[in-house]
């Protein structure tokens, strides 16, 4: 049976928003991070060699990262939906939306994390470099957004499941004030009026307050 091994308050909350998007059978468990560390805690490490959330498991089968979850779930148990097939105009849209949300945007904001972590890019201006990628990615998306409803286009797909953990859930962590993107702010309403994230979300986290983050 597939099981979604989910971290408070963690990137996995994507993957419980897709079995719940997809109303696929699963099985929740939850885990709340170290209290010392805020990492995952041992029984969490324990489960992949890596020990990064999102972790699955299914039979046989132990995996990690949030994208070859979401492409393994949707193609096992999803018949493909929630992805852009390669004939349609918006294919390359869809790709270039889903992989930019962990291989730019999560990886900027964790530059951010680590540079506000030591106390700031001083006046080198490689770390300066870096940390303006956030930014540029933010308005990237702004303008995205005022062009179409969803990131790969008119629909909802995989791509807005696996872009949203960076835009919302990672502000606990990483503070951004979004209010001068409107229409970020317009597909995080459409986002949180979804009944299959509010379902996940309360399943995931039920004590995170989303209002703030959707905003
Ligand atoms: N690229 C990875 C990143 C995984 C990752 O960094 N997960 C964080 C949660 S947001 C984590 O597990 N942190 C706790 C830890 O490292 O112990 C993915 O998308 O799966």
């Amino acid at each position: 049976m597939l099981i979604v091994h989910h971290l408070g308050i963690s990137q996995s909350d994507r993957i419980v928003w897709l079995c719940e998007e997809l109303a696929i059978q699963y099985k929740l468990i939850r885990y709340s991070r170290d209290p010392e560390t805020n990492f995952a805690p041992k029984e969490y490490k324990a489960l992949h060699p890596f020990g990064t959330a999102p972790v699955i498991t299914d039979g046989d089968v132990v995996l990690g990262e949030s994208g070859a979850i979401i492409e393994y779930i949707i193609g096992k148990y999803g018949n493909g939906r929630f992805t852009v097939s390669v004939d349609k105009p918006n294919f390359a849209d869809y790709l270039y939306w889903f992989h930019f949300a962990n291989a730019t945007l999560m990886a900027s904001s964790m530059v951010d994390l680590a540079v506000n972590g030591l106390g700031g890019a001083g006046d080198n201006p490689h770390i300066r470099t870096l940390c303006a990628r956030s930014d540029l990615a933010f308005d990237l998306i702004d303008k995205r957004l005022s062009d179409v409803k969803y990131f790969a286009g008119d629909e909802f797909t995989a791509a807005d499941i696996i872009m949203l953990f960076p835009l919302t859930t990672m502000r606990v962590f990483l503070k951004r004030d979004i209010a001068g993107y409107p229409h970020l702010l317009a597909f995080l309403q459409r986002i949180g009026e979804r009944p299959a994230y509010q379902r996940a979300m309360k399943l995931a986290d039920p004590d995170l307050d989303l209002a703030p983050l959707l905003h």
